[in-house]
């Protein structure tokens, strides 16, 4: 009787729900980090739509899931996704009709960004920024690779940390490689689950391999041909940090395409423009070709950066993303 039951009960704990954190996905197959025991790679089963947009991955790293032992195959199969408390999409440059979710539940976005070798622009750095105030993702900006900058690139550096400062989003210059400023950033992931983004080849896992020396991630060469990266890192992860907090290392983004944004709304994510819109004399001013603009006025007297405006106008006009392409490849 007794035998019995243990394997009634073995039966039942092996076919019941269990819930667990999606730590890592390739859109084929999800590794699930459940509450207790070992991690389980899993499928899914049944469709997960998000709001009506099509996504590449129904799935993401940071989803909290429902799932089950596939007896058979000994793979999990994902049956639910708890409640996102939020998530960061972007266009597929591929598949532009979709969405890919670059990360669910985050509690900040980090944007590493270079200005030498590969270059990243600002039309770039505009997009993630507002694409994470869509989201009320709170961002913050990196900026690698300090030990190749030159004082030209120094002092550029310098105005676009004015800048994005001025604008709220906190700045950090590192030399991941020299180890110079990681401390600080050590410090801003304490505790929290980040998501750290940029093009190719900046330097995102190298950081990571800083902060967290045990993880062994791979790295690889910018390459000198095309001054682009080679995509070293495939599929979003979460690691775990020592000092308490997740990190999300994430492939490298060619360009990063606003999804589902109404034109009206788009000022909204830009908090320097939202924040003097009512001194605009029309209350539904676009801030484009408008007289009595307070906007394009603070943009002329320098309150307002040139380029932060030009990055805003492109999204209004819906500039093709293809455009913001800002890497070679
Ligand atoms: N000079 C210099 N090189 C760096 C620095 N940080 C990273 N690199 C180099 O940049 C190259 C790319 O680094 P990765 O860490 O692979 O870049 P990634 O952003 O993870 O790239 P993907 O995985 O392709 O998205 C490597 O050769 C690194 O050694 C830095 O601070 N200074
Ligand atoms: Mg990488
Ligand atoms: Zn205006």
């Amino acid at each position: 009787m007794g035998i019995v039951l243990i394997a009634i009960s073995l039966l039942f704990n092996k076919n019941s729900l269990k819930k667990g954190l999606v730590i890592k996905s390739t859109g084929s197959w999800y590794r699930v980090n459940p509450d207790e025991g070992n991690t389980v790679d899993c499928k899914i089963r049944g469709k997960f739509r998000l709001k009506g947009i099509k996504t590449t991955n129904p799935v993401a790293v940071g989803d909290i899931v429902d799932f089950k032992i596939d007896e058979k195959t000994g793979f999990g199969v994902i049956t639910k996704i708890h409640q996102r408390k939020n998530y960061i999409i972007r266009k597929s440059i591929n598949l532009s009709k979709r969405a890919h979710i670059i990360a669910a539940n985050i509690d900040q976005a980090i944007l590493m960004v270079t200005l030498a070798k590969p270059k990243t622009y600002p039309e770039f750095i505009d997009r993630f920024l507002a694409s994470a105030e869509a989201y009320s993702i709170p961002a913050k900006i990196i900026f690698n690779k300090i030990d190749l900058y030159n004082k030209e690139i120094i002092s550029e550096m310098q105005q676009l940390i004015s800048t994005y400062t001025k604008i709220g989003y906190d700045c950090f210059s590192i030399s991941a490689k020299q180890k110079k400023g990681v401390d600080e950033i050590t410090e801003l992931l304490n505790n929290k689950i980040s998501v750290l983004a940029g093009h190719s080849g900046i330097g995102k896992s190298t950081l990571i391999n800083v902060i967290e020396p045990g993880l062994n991630l791979k790295t690889n060469e910018v390459s000198e041909a095309h001054d682009s990266g080679m995509h070293t890192t495939t599929y979003p992860e979460m690691h775990a940090l020592k000092s308490g907090g997740y990190i999300i290392d994430t492939p490298g983004i060619k360009g990063f395409g606003i999804v589902d944004m109404d034109k009206k709304e788009i000022s909204h994510f830009f908090p320097e423009i939202f924040a003097i819109r009512n001194k605009c004399q029309y209350y539904n001013c676009t801030h484009s070709h408008e007289p009595n603009c307070a906007v394009k006025q603070a943009v002329d007297n320098g309150e307002i950066s040139a380029t932060r405006y030009k990055s805003y106008i492109s999204l209004l006009i819906g500039d093709d993303d293809e455009k913001y392409r800002t890497v070679p490849y």
